[in-house]
């Protein structure tokens, strides 16, 4: 879209300062994210988002969400006497009839502030990991209390259950012709499909709750600033009830494994124990409070589910003919899901010892 169209939709919203610039920002598969740059040096900057409607269905839900968390968090930080408030929780600005969403007709569109000074990373060392654990699992703990209920932004969106049937679907549609060059990624996931639904299964057993989770902790889904400190969560579309596992078993997704989710170079995948190591450690701290044992004993559970989840992920897309995640190439979901599937292995191999570790942290 061309810089004038952009700066013509910024300006539906309230905000102070005159747009200089808009460029493009982050790596998001999702959403497109621009950089709004205004003229004036004692004004903010903007991020400017088009959301995907496509994937996410009702944005008056989701932005009704997002507004409660980002209110209940800045509360939560007031209380305890955080000073820079607005660098540790996102800002959305509204438009002129007052919603914090526009529609022009086509597509949808927010504002949020610009967080100066700040870095997203792909890759963390044990001890950013430490902090990200923390902080996340303070996202959660801050939001136990949250009253008024939130919607599904996608419903069922972690629920193992359904991401295997949307596979089986793809299977059977074999939309885009290629079922026929995935029989072994297929085995290796059906071997392993009734193991990776017990969460679901426990849920229904009365003994797993869901709370309101972030649901994308990807390592780049945190603002870092320039000291490489833990600032703020972003990208927030996703909050809403899950189970813990989401935001503890996404993160380490990332985070744990040694190449990017997209690295064809499947002998170098390993999983990080450092990393591992140092994530469950903030993140069993920030969350003694709420946590459970049932939610305790399968947090090595969620370090496998993820990748296996995104693995049936990234292959329906890639049955489906790639409707759903941006690509850079034809088989880019396809190398995607292999990626995802090698680090589950890799994770497999230490269930036991992961379990060992995280029973010795109580
Ligand atoms: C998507 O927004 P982004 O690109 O961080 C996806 C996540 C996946 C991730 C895989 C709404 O996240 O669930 O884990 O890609 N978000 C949605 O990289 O589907
Ligand atoms: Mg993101």
């Amino acid at each position: 879209m061309k810089n004038e169209e952009l700066t013509e939709i910024v300006k539906r919203f309230r905000i102070e300062g005159t747009v200089a610039a808009v460029l493009p920002l982050g790596d998001g598969l999702i959403n497109d994210t621009y950089w709004v740059k205004t003229k004036e040096a004692d004004k903010s900057d903007y991020v400017l988002q088009r959301i995907n409607h496509c994937i996410f269905k009702d944005i008056d839900l989701l932005q009704h969400n997002i507004e409660i968390v980002t209110g209940h968090l800045r509360r939560k930080l007031l209380s305890e006497g955080a000073s820079d408030v607005d660098r540790r929780v996102l800002r959305f600005i509204p438009t002129f009839t007052g919603k914090t969403y526009h529609f022009d007709g086509e597509s949808y569109w927010r504002v949020s502030v610009y967080i100066t000074d700040t870095v997203t990373v792909n890759e963390v060392t044990p001890q950013s990991s430490y902090d990200c654990g923390r902080a996340f699992g303070r996202f959660q703990q801050h939001l136990t209390d949250l009253e008024e209920p939130l919607g599904e932004t996608i419903p069922d969106f972690h629920n193992m259950e359904l991401r295997l049937r949307q596979l089986r679907q793809a299977v059977a549609e074999d939309r885009a012709g290629r079922v026929k060059a995935v029989g072994e990624e297929l085995d290796l996931i059906e071997a392993h499909a009734d193991a990776m639904c017990t969460a679901e299964r426990l849920h229904r057993e009365g003994v797993l709750p869901k709370r309101i989770c972030h649901c994308d902790t990807k390592v780049n889904n945190m603002l870092f600033d320039k000291d490489g400190n833990v600032l703020c969560i972003i990208d927030l579309d996703t909050v809403m009830p899950a189970f813990v596992f989401s935001d503890y078993g996404d993160f380490l997704r990332t985070a744990a494994n040694s190449e990017p989710e997209d690295s064809p170079e499947l002998d170098r995948i390993t999983f990080r124990w450092d990393i591992f190591e140092a994530f469950t450690r903030g993140y069993l701290e920030s969350t003694a409070s709420f946590l459970t044992p049932v939610e305790r004993e399968h947090l090595p559970f969620a370090v496998a589910l993820f990748p296996m989840m995104q693995a049936v992920r990234f292959l329906t897309d890639y049955l489906n003919g790639d409707t759903y995640y941006k690509i850079l190439y034809p088989e880019h979901n396809l190398v995607r899901s292999r990626n995802q599937l090698r680090y589950f292995e890799q994770v497999e191999t230490r269930k036991g010892e992961m379990e060992r570790f995280v029973k010795g942290m109580a």
